[in-house]
């Protein structure tokens, strides 16, 4: 029955990987070193509105818009989604009991083709024709007529990238259906597990429209199809109600994993059990639903009429209700809790103010006339950055304070991580809550610059001052991970937690778990411990263990498609040497990497891979 598998070390062992721990790493990774390079650009956009024009422009026009379209391009799909992929890789198989996820190749497929994705959107940044049509490519801006082959990187790049989001969101559908251990029933499961699962149901329905529409520009754009193009009968407007059919669920996939780990940290610091576990799972359920029906509160200004407008901002508002739920739940979770503020706890309960500051405004954009006020002003940008970053980025900065020990066997140091959190936390609400009047005040979202003594002046320079200070808590947060390398050696349980995760080693054995536990309620961990136990009861004798091997066609297939990409997208480019004309004119570049797509694809179907097994032995050797 053994068979055994070739093992590969350092760099090649992390291209072949299909182990879900390692590749939620490898999201940490990559969605880290975009998020860096998304705050970069922030950096440079606030810099360049940090004074009125003329005093220290260093950014022209074109420029300006470049940066600002891959800022909001890069932190929402590069940066955000990467992160919240890789809590959910780390934390959900362990939090349900499995050895591992449905799919592992496609799981590593999914992490190859986002990151290829990611690679040849920033790649522009090289050859010099970067998107500049803003995060939401707008038609007919995003079209032939009126912007050049940085938008074939938009589409293209997110269309590749995109495909690792969708094989991702069905791989831990099926994994949370199909994977839990004994005993683990849905009413059982942990809240990020339920958010997980709401998340990826959310992709399913919400990627595709995404998918078809960047497909709409790349064909108005390399084939001159007409599907956005007015002059010859396409609808550009179609295309806004495509983007946001996919945009305002987007919202939803990153934050309700983050709602879920702020419902695992607050439990665990306040050494209480959640509180109304059954109406935070259908407030999820509920949000996931409600998320498909408001997308059109994005368009309130393009004249749908009064009707349309005035269903969209009901709809809206009533989100506001189950996430109302969610957060009543959470103070009734601290409310007479014994408190222990570890930075997790510090990030986790900032977020709970923070968040509902952004949804109020939510609220208040929800209202058609007013909307006509606010729409693309500050105002705007100030409301998304308080949900996004005030909820999204503060809550993954407490699951990763929270989860670091259990992915990476490392303890972070406490002090350096409160450091991290008060240079961001008062840095964000410098940043951003200002911004709520600079839009009130009539400024504009997306000029690259503004005339002095118009009343933005100062609150331009303190909203800059307080993206430095954010800048400085994200560089202790790196300085933080870095030196966790050789920190203290992480126990399996440092927190005392209450889900399964904790009952294991940490870093987790590369089977997770010896034994499939038996669960015996909510609170699994907790239950045992409860009784005096310090390890889960067993579901089943110990035997050998069967592990999928690892593979390097993931990698290949990714990397066809991004030379494929690239080969699209210059097909009608004008190069000076002929030689480059008729490679790119022929589609020889183009065909050149879907052949080694598709020859991946039939070696993936032909060879017929068993995986291997970790014998008793081995078990029980490891004690
Ligand atoms: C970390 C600190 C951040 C700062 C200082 C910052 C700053 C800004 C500013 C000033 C703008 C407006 C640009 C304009 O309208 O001209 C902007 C736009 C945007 N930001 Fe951020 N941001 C930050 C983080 C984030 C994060 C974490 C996300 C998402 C995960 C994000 C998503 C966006 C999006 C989508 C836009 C709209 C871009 C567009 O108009 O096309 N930002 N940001
Ligand atoms: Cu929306």
């Amino acid at each position: 029955m053994a068979h055994s598998v070739k093992k590969y070390r350092g760099l090649m062992d992390w291209i072949t990987t299909v182990d879900h721990k390692k590749i939620g790493i490898l999201y940490f990774a990559a969605g880290g070193l975009f998020f860096v390079i998304g705050g970069i650009e922030a950096l440079l956009i606030r810099l360049q509105l940090m004074f009125p024009k003329g005093t220290f422009d260093i950014l022209d026009g074109q420029t300006y818009n470049e940066v600002m379209t891959m800022h909001g391009t890069t932190m929402i799909f590069l940066a955000a989604m990467p992160l919240v992929f890789g809590l959910m890789n780390a934390v959900v198989p362990l939090q349900i009991g499995a050895r591992d996820v449905a799919f592992p190749f496609l799981n590593s497929l999914g992490f190859w083709t986002f990151f290829f994705g990611g690679v040849l959107l920033n790649i522009s940044w090289f050859t010099g024709t970067v998107p500049d049509i803003g995060w939401t490519a707008y038609a007919p801006l995003s079209g032939q007529e009126f912007s050049g082959t940085g938008s074939d990187y938009y589409a293209i790049g997110l269309q590749i990238a995109g495909i690792g989001t969708l094989v991702g969101g069905i791989n831990f559908l099926v994994t949370i259906i199909n994977m839990r251990a004994p005993g683990m029933s849905f009413m059982r499961m942990p809240l990020f597990t339920w958010t997980s699962f709401i998340t990826s149901g959310i992709i399913l329905f919400a990627f595709p429209a995404l998918a078809v529409g960047l497909i709409y520009i790349s064909f108005d754009r390399l084939f001159d199809a007409n599907f956005f193009v007015t002059a010859t009968g396409g609808n550009a407007i179609l295309w806004e109600h495509i983007f946001w059919i996919f945009g305002h669920p987007e919202v939803y996939i990153l934050v309700l994993p983050a709602f879920g780990a702020i419902s695992e940290i607050l439990p665990t610091f306040a050494r209480k059990r959640l509180f109304g576990y059954s109406s935070m799972v259908f407030a999820t359920a509920l949000i996931g639903f409600l998320s498909f029906m408001v997308w059109a509160h994005h368009m309130f200004t393009v004249g749908m009429g009064d009707i349309a407008n005035a269903l969209f901002g009901v709809a809206t508002m009533l989100i506001a209700i189950p996430t109302g739920i969610k957060v009543f739940n959470w103070l009734f979770t601290i409310w007479g809790g014994k408190i222990q503020f570890t930075t997790a706890m510090l990030y986790a309960t900032s977020f709970i103010p923070t968040f509902v500051m952004g949804g109020v405004t939510g609220v208040m954009l929800a209202i058609p006339p007013a909307d006509f006020q606010f729409h693309d002003s500050y105002f705007v940008v100030a409301h998304f950055h308080y949900v996004i970053v005030g909820g999204i980025v503060l809550s993954l900065l407490a699951a990763a304070y929270y989860w670091w020990p259990k992915m990476f066997g490392r303890m972070l140091n406490e002090t350096l991580g409160k450091w991290s959190f008060w240079l961001f936390f008062i840095g964000f609400h410098l940043t951003f809550f200002i911004q709520h009047f600079l839009g009130l005040w009539g400024m504009p979202r997306r000029v690259f610059t503004y005339l002095p003594n118009q009343g933005w002046d100062t609150a331009n320079f303190v909203s800059s001052i307080g993206a430095f200070f954010m800048a400085a808590g994200v560089i202790v947060i790196l300085i933080n991970a870095i030196i966790s390398i050789k920190g203290p050696k992480a126990p399996a349980d440092p927190w005392d937690g209450r889900t399964l995760e904790w009952s294991i080693a940490s870093p987790s054995p590369e089977y997770n778990f010896k034994q499939l536990p038996l669960v015996r309620g909510l609170d699994a961990f907790w239950l045992e411990k409860m009784d005096g136990k310090k390890e889960m009861t067993p579901a089943e004798p110990l035997g050998p263990i069967h592990m999928p091997s690892p593979s390097i066609l993931p990698f290949f297939m990714s990397l066809g498609l991004f030379i494929a990409g690239f080969g699209f997208m210059y097909r009608g480019y004008e190069f000076e040497s002929a030689f480059m004309n008729n490679l790119f004119g022929y589609n020889i570049i183009a065909i050149f990497g879907l052949a080694i797509t598709l020859v991946c694809m039939f070696l993936r179907s032909v060879y017929d891979d068993h995986g291997y097994h970790i014998e008793v032995e081995e078990l029980q050797k490891e004690g």
